[in-house]
């Protein structure tokens, strides 16, 4: 598995001034894609807001799996001082739910006097100038299905008092476990330039084969599924007609076929992680670190051995 990072120099300064911004707000609402909760989390989070209380959103929500949804919130909201949310832009009810959930978090608010002021933040493309557009009623941010589209922090204030902060998406230097650079590049959040389409198709391929056979048979009108992911990728290929010039399967051509497909909910509400599959990974990924760590310790000491020995 290569490795899928995407930290430019925008998305450093996006960082600076959340943290400059971060000690007026009174609320931290956090969007996470309700496909990817772990992948979507910010690891800078819990250093950045210390205690200042802050909800989970887990938007797009209308795409994901409703039961792994459930196990996500009951997971996020382990940690003290998180209220966790699933969300969907189609469902202006859940909305509501929020501005009720940050009144709450922020009691000592009065409107009238201190409008609460709440900051959105998230991983680039997860919906947060919709989120916006949809609490003021009308368009004030700018939105679009690519990854960041927000440039500067825009200052918003509803009509109950309510004081938001929308933000420039951004992602953090290493994506980490590997899986978490794969599967944000599934559902959109990084820039199309930054990956191979054909990698990350595989990758999709491979887990959609275990996780949701069913939805491949009926979308794909596949009778039986083969083992492998390049044989799935052959397979929609041959279904959808993506041939190449020569007669073969153009395998970027079903790729991308294949991710836009998973993103824009054709093949059904799917989650690409559960709490159980991170929880491995994250130990899985810290094992591989001190594995290479102790490599390197050892080759240095070998050169080191070397260089004495040239040296007598
Ligand atoms: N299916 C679905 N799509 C959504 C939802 N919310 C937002 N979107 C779509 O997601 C895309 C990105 O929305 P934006 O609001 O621009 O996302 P953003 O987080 O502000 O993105 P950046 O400014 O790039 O960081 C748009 O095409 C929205 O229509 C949702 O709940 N469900
Ligand atoms: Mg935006």
């Amino acid at each position: 598995m290569s490795v899928i990072n995407w930290f430019p120099g925008h998305m450093h300064k996006a960082r600076k001034e959340i943290a400059e911004v971060m000690p007026h707000v009174d609320v931290i609402i956090e969007m996470l894609d309700a496909r990817v909760p772990f992948s979507s989390e910010n690891p800078l989070v819990p250093a950045l807001r210390g205690t200042t209380p802050c909800i989970k959103l887990l938007n797009k929500a209308d795409l994901a799996d409703p039961a792994i949804t459930e196990l996500w919130i009951a997971e996020l909201e382990k940690t003290q001082g998180v209220k966790a949310l699933p969300v969907s832009q189609q469902n202006p009810e859940q909305i509501r739910q929020l501005l009720q959930m940050c009144e709450s978090l922020a009691p000592e608010k009065n409107a009238s006097i201190h409008p609460a002021r709440a900051m959105i933040m998230g991983i680039p493309n997860v919906g947060k100038s919709t989120l916006i557009n949809t609490l003021v009623g009308r368009v004030v941010a700018k939105t679009g299905n690519e990854a960041g589209i927000t440039k500067s922090q825009q200052k918003i204030k509803l009509d109950n008092g309510f004081l938001l902060t929308d933000t420039p998406g951004f992602l953090w230097p290493k994506l980490t476990p590997p899986s978490c650079g794969y599967r944000l590049a599934i559902t959109g959040a990084i820039k199309d330039t930054v990956f191979d389409y054909a990698d990350i198709a595989l990758y999709a391929a491979e887990y959609l084969l275990k996780a949701y056979p069913e939805s491949l048979k009926e979308r794909y009108k596949l009778e039986s599924l083969p083992e492998s992911d390049i044989e799935l990728l052959e397979a929609i290929g041959v279904k959808r007609g993506c041939t190449s010039k020569g007669g073969g399967v153009d395998i970027q051509k079903v790729s991308s076929l294949l991710i836009n497909e998973i993103r824009t909910g054709l093949l059904g509400r799917i989650t690409f992680e559960t709490p159980e599959i991170t929880t491995q990974e994250v130990i899985d990924a810290k094992i591989a670190d001190e594995i290479k760590a102790k490599e390197k310790e050892e080759a240095d000491r070998i050169r080191r051995l070397k260089t004495r020995k040239n040296r007598r």
